[in-house]
């Protein structure tokens, strides 16, 4: 069936993009259509039996997080002593980090040329708002690292047009903090106007392992839904792992990011369960046992069997799509119609961070069980948090 769908694909690419919906045509036969539903026998997956399922990780709150007010909010009260191990908040009216020239009424922006050939890990880790570059033995807050490496952490060649920096994603989604944002992809990050675009399946080669500390933590499976079998194998992935000094001033980090997939509605509870994922190292307590901070209410990690999925067209495939089709319109995630594809809403991640702790970020895509149906994440408005927060993903 999938072989079936490819070569349409193919000769779908074939023919100028459109953004337009098919007039009066029904909607392509589709697969399964509930995460409800299991794996037919004429389904993609020749496996059987099921896996174990995967450890619920302990500590996690779900979506009971704070809802993280941000460090602009401000505090009131004395003065503190200023701190260079703390990092400037906006609007307190104090100098937070000893140092005039950071202001203390407007955050910094760096952002980066978007679309670049010559973007860098640390561009994208700027065009998410991480402004402030250091070295581990400064002591001071702020990026000390960003590198671009496979899902399991080791060294990978990504193909360029894998990540970017980019000022929207179709005409109706923009960044969330100033004018750019990161996009990682198992495909293109590139939106259908952007120049390296592709439709559909983009084989990048590559493959990698499932990362060690969630693998150990869910007996090596990557099965998110009691009823969906997923296969365990990672292809096309990119990790953007960030090293980061925590200031002094701040107990928790927040960051937003949208994540959208070709395999939906078609491979919905197949074993082509793309992820996204957001594995923190931090001496905090209550992290999850696998490390993953971006997961749904019921748990799950965002990948295409989540309860996120909304910007969708309704009536094709599971779910309301309550957020409809504004948001996926000119992304070319969907192909030639807006029937193929869909996406979450924009989601705020926050967890605990220990003051003045480096800790390790890894925000990971990857296609499962083959390179075919890619996904995207879209990444933005990394924040320190002054208070503390649980570990938990919502709609921001
Ligand atoms: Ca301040
Ligand atoms: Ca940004
Ligand atoms: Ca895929
Ligand atoms: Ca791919």
């Amino acid at each position: 069936m999938r072989l079936v769908l490819i070569l349409t694909l193919i000769a779908a690419c074939q023919l100028p993009p459109s953004t337009e919906e098919p007039s009066g045509a029904a909607p392509a036969a589709t697969g399964p259509t509930g995460v409800e539903a299991t794996t037919g026998a004429d389904g993609p997956s020749a496996s059987t039996g099921k896996k174990p399922k995967p450890t619920a990780p302990t500590g996690s709150t779900g979506t009971t997080g704070s809802t993280g007010t941000t460090a602009s909010t401000g505090t009131t009260g004395p003065a503190p002593a200023c701190d260079p191990k703390a990092f400037e908040i906006v609007g307190n009216g104090y100098d937070d980090d000893c140092d005039p020239a950071t202001s203390d009424t407007a955050a910094p922006v760096c952002d980066p040329a978007p679309l670049a050939a010559t973007t860098t890990a640390k561009d994208l880790a700027r065009a998410m708002g991480l402004c402030a570059d250091v070295t581990e033995a400064s002591g001071k807050p702020g990026l000390i690292s960003a590198e671009l490496v496979g899902a399991d952490g080791k060294a990978l060649t990504l193909a360029k047009t894998q990540y970017g920096v980019l000022s929207d994603y179709g005409p109706n989604v923009t960044p969330r903090q100033s004018a750019t944002m990161a996009a990682l992809s198992s495909g293109v990050a590139r939106d259908e106007k952007d120049s390296g675009w592709k439709s559909g399946s983009v084989n990048v080669g590559t493959t990698s392992a499932i990362p060690a500390v969630y693998e150990n933590a869910h007996g090596g499976s990557l099965q998110t839904t009691a009823d969906c079998e997923t296969a365990t194998d990672i292809h096309d992935s990119a990790n953007l792992r960030l090293k980061l000094r925590v200031p002094a001033n701040a107990k928790a980090i927040s960051f937003r990011f949208k994540f959208y997939s070709a395999e939906w509605p078609e491979w919905l509870c197949s074993e082509y369960n793309d992820f996204f994922m957001a594995l923190l190292d931090t001496k905090a307590n209550a992290l999850p046992a696998d490390h993953n901070i971006s997961f749904d209410a019921l748990e799950n990690p965002v990948s295409v069997n989540n309860a996120f999925f909304e910007v969708c067209e309704a009536g094709v495939g599971a779910g309301a799509c309550p957020a409809g089709t504004t948001e996926l319109t000119g992304t070319g995630i969907a192909g030639l119609s807006l029937d193929d594809g869909g996406g979450t809403r924009w989601l705020e991640t926050t967890a605990p961070v220990v003051p003045g702790e480096v800790i390790t970020l890894e925000l990971m895509i990857w296609d499962t069980g083959d390179t075919n149906f890619d996904s995207i994440v879209l990444l933005d408005d990394f924040q320190w948090l002054t208070h503390g927060a649980d570990v938990g993903t919502k709609p921001d």
